[in-house]
């Protein structure tokens, strides 16, 4: 007996998530500076909440001070019980071991950028804090270097704060990222400053980070949503193209199960960019579609039909044209759907997925999207553009 269509649905996408996962890979990201200068509220700030809640980590060998904390698409890095401008040398030999250990692992598991922060109201840099943001640079680690709680009024920086970094930059360190980044994580209120230089910051670290992260990193990351959203695009342009291919010759309705998996793979594809667990993700992808009717093949075909009008496209298969268009409709409403996951919307009062809204997002966003490329709503040239 064939598996029921809900079941077969969840089982594909959840194979297809995990491969892209693993496709995509991890962004690892170590974070050094004196105790409480604010590293966990600046690592919080760009890449979300959840790893201050869980982010303890595992030590990366047993007795290790330096602790790894790795959910989905980032990783960082992180000294415990151990004081930097005390302990350099026992940290320093600890990360060298460390480093070494991974240069015979695959890149999603190195460790890609170093942030070193200081915290810019306490005006000074230390000695011993140049020295160990060379000895990061010697051990191959590109290293950027932040100050921290960085006062900004009407457009300006507090005086303390440019002159620490004048004197820093004076001292010419091997930094990455070309420059000092003033930032300021967390707003605050009393004293009326906002949370400022953080898009900077993540601007320079994709600059900075290896190629092939890049994809883990837009992920990751939780405060650019236009590159989220450009990413997503160059998803839907790639199923549309492969789409298009497969339509090339048209798709009896009956093998209109040949656009799943490219549809699939693009839809697990932009649940990642942001930021969606496997099982929201599954969930979401299965109100969306209601592919639980009759499988596969009703994904698409159902989807054609729900369009008035798109009938008449059809003729007696799914042409290039309708395959890529209808890709594209898909793509659309469901980055729409997962933006919105994203924000923590679409949960029901409970907590749980709201699946009646999910479903009527989608189909709302989809059937505006395929009447734009139907002929009077668009023209029929725009077809699979
Ligand atoms: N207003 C404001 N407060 C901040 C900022 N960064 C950190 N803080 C506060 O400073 C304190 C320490 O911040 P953490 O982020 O825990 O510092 P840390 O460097 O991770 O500290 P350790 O993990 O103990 O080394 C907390 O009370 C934060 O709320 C910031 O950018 N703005
Ligand atoms: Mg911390």
């Amino acid at each position: 007996m064939a598996p029921a269509p809900r079941d077969w649905f969840s089982k594909q996408f959840t194979e297809t998530f995990d491969e892209k996962a693993r496709e995509i890979g991890r962004f690892n990201l170590a974070i050094f500076g004196k105790t409480g200068v604010g590293k966990s509220t600046l690592v919080n700030a760009i890449f979300g909440e959840d790893v201050a809640e869980t982010g303890i980590g595992q030590p990366v060998t047993q007795g290790s001070h330096l602790y790894l904390h790795a959910d989905g698409h980032f990783g960082v890095l992180d000294t415990r019980g151990l004081e930097i401008g005390t302990d350099d040398a026992t940290i320093l030999a600890e990360l060298k071991e460390y480093v070494g250990h991974l240069r015979r692992l695959p890149q999603s598991e190195q460790v890609h950028v170093a942030w070193y922060c200081v915290r810019s109201l306490d005006r000074r840099f230390e000695e011993t804090e140049e020295s160990f943001v060379r000895e990061l640079d010697r051990l191959g680690l590109p290293v950027m270097l932040v100050l921290t709680q960085v006062p900004l009024r009407d457009g300006r920086y507090h005086p303390d704060a440019e002159a620490l970094r004048d004197d820093i930059a004076a001292r010419d360190l091997p930094l990455a990222g070309g420059q000092i980044f003033l930032t300021n994580a967390k707003a605050d209120d009393f004293a009326g400053v906002e949370a400022h230089g953080l898009q900077s910051l993540l601007d320079a670290t994709f600059l900075v980070a290896p190629a092939g992260v890049e994809e883990a990193l837009v992920a990751a990351q939780k405060i650019d949503l236009k590159r989220k959203r450009t990413s997503a695009e160059r998803a839907i342009r790639t199923a549309v193209g492969a789409a298009a291919a497969a339509g090339a010759t048209p798709i009896p309705f009956s093998d209109a199960a040949v656009l799943v998996p490219i549809q699939l793979t693009m839809m697990a594809s932009i649940a990642h960019i942001y930021g969606i667990g496997v099982d929201r993700a599954t969930a979401a992808s299965l109100a969306s579609t209601a592919a639980a009717t009759a499988g596969g093949r009703s994904l698409v075909t159902g989807l054609i039909k729900s369009v008035p009008g798109a009938g008449s496209l059809i003729g007696g298969g799914i042409a290039a044209a309708v395959a890529s268009s209808v890709t594209w409709a898909v793509g659309q409403a469901w980055t729409t759907v997962c933006a919105r996951l994203s924000q923590g919307k679409l949960n029901g009062v409970t907590g749980a997925l709201d699946s009646d809204a999910i479903r009527e997002l989608f189909l709302d966003e989809f059937r505006g999207n395929m009447r734009r490329k139907l002929p009077g709503g668009g023209g029929v040239r725009s077809l699979g553009d």
